[in-house]
């Protein structure tokens, strides 16, 4: 979902209003809610506009809201660096950085074709890799691929190529959700075994990572990170819901292996308490789900005020648009840690013609004005819209559980 903003002088600029599974909801919200509001407004005014929005919606915060108010937002920064003739990072404040570190997403049906994979992203030059495995006796878990990652997929390979890997998860052939089954006991057995195997065939110098994605009890994610600690994870991440903020403290008690939380949240209010107690080392909290750059530049602020660094969201159901901003601002934010990168597939990236590249295991955000993202309207007509929902996960006995 993609907000093009134009003024009266001609200058246009885009957002990024994904919100997988729930984006029709988002386009409502800005078509009947946001849009009227718009029209004739200054755009230069960013910080108004932020205030109107937020303040004058009365019913606060969550993802939809957030969402739609971050489309405005990044698409009226992409018109001040236009307007100005500077790229974004220019605008926040210049380079902290040359390059931006990011990670790549291997997976495998079981641990060695999982290690297999993880060979191809080292090759590939990545620096950092999260890797996902099967777990023996469930069908479709998070992460990874029925059919396996394509012997022989260049890594990084888009989300498409590599059947859904990428994206941690494989379309329903409906637009309802794919119906998936989850069992901590098998997953708390493998994946410090898989981690185990990764160092003994990797060595210490890749950066690995794991996403728990939100379904362990908080004494399971005390157990994993604890067991995970002699394989020194960049970051364990999603290890627990993560709205139960004090659940974490239990796994800081059990663990010094690093935190990650935050992309299912879309305010600073998520992740108070997480911040300030230092329950977490990155939050991962995306431009496009937390209202744009305007607040999460002040998360940003809140989170160095503790030591806790940005690992922000970059799944592939995140658009061109939201990686272009989010580069930028990666060049400059003061605490950066890491950036998610997954290929889109080469359907979107015809939609969206972009000025950043990846290159030895960092991304670059280019030198265009603004966030440096077009896009190809005629393009995108071609790919017609269908519904599509998120999986959901039930436990054995049927009961509903996180996916
Ligand atoms: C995952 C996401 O990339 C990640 O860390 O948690 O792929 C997530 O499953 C999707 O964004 C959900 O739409
Ligand atoms: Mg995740």
């Amino acid at each position: 979902m993609t907000l093009k903003i134009e003024t009266r002088s001609g200058a246009y600029g885009l957002g990024d209003a994904t919100l997988n599974g729930r984006e029709l909801a988002v386009a409502a919200y800005l078509e009947q809610h946001v849009v009227p509001n718009l029209i004739g407004r200054d755009a230069g005014r960013i910080e108004d506009t932020w205030q109107f929005l937020y303040r004058g919606a009365y019913w606060r915060r969550g993802p939809v809201t957030m969402t739609a108010i971050a489309a405005v937002d990044v698409a009226l920064w992409d018109i001040l660096g236009k307007l100005a003739g500077l790229p974004l990072y220019r605008l926040l404040g210049g380079r902290s950085r040359e390059g931006v570190l990011a990670y790549g997403h291997a997976s495998g049906r079981d641990i060695e074709e999982a290690s297999a994979d993880t060979g191809r992203y080292i090759e590939a030059g990545y620096r950092a890799v999260r890797v996902q495995c099967g777990i023996p006796g469930l069908k479709k878990p998070y992460g990874v691929p029925s059919s396996g990652s394509a012997p022989g997929t260049k890594p990084g390979a888009d989300a498409a190529t590599r059947t859904g890997a990428g994206s941690g998860y494989e379309p329903a052939e409906s637009a309802l959700p794919a119906e998936t089954f989850w069992s901590a006991a098998p997953y708390l057995e493998i994946v410090p075994r898989l981690f185990e195997r990764l160092r003994a065939d990797h060595g210490s110098e890749i950066e690995l990572l794991h996403d728990a994605h939100h379904r362990l009890t908080p004494v399971e994610a005390a157990r994993l990170a604890r067991d995970l600690e002699p394989y020194r994870l960049f970051w364990l991440e999603d290890a627990t819901p993560a709205e139960d903020q004090q659940a974490f403290e239990l796994i800081r008690q059990h663990s010094v292996t690093p935190l990650a939380v935050g992309e299912v949240f879309n305010s600073m209010w998520d992740c108070k308490h997480l911040i300030e107690a230092r329950l977490i080392d990155y939050i991962r909290t995306a431009i496009v789900h937390a209202g744009g750059i305007t607040h999460v530049r002040r998360l940003a602020d809140f989170a160095a005020l503790h030591q806790v660094r940005t690992g922000f969201h970059g799944a592939t159901d995140l658009s061109p648009v939201c990686m272009g901003a989010a580069l930028h601002f990666d060049t400059w934010v003061p605490n950066f840690g890491i950036q998610e990168y997954m290929p889109h597939t080469e359907q979107t990236l015809e939609v969206f013609p972009r000025d950043y590249r990846f290159h030895d295991g960092q991304l670059h955000c280019g030198e265009r004005p603004g966030h440096g993202v077009d896009i190809d309207e005629r393009a995108a007509a071609r790919f017609p819209y269908s519904p599509k929902q998120l999986p959901i996960a039930r436990l054995p006995d049927g009961s509903m559980w996180d996916w």
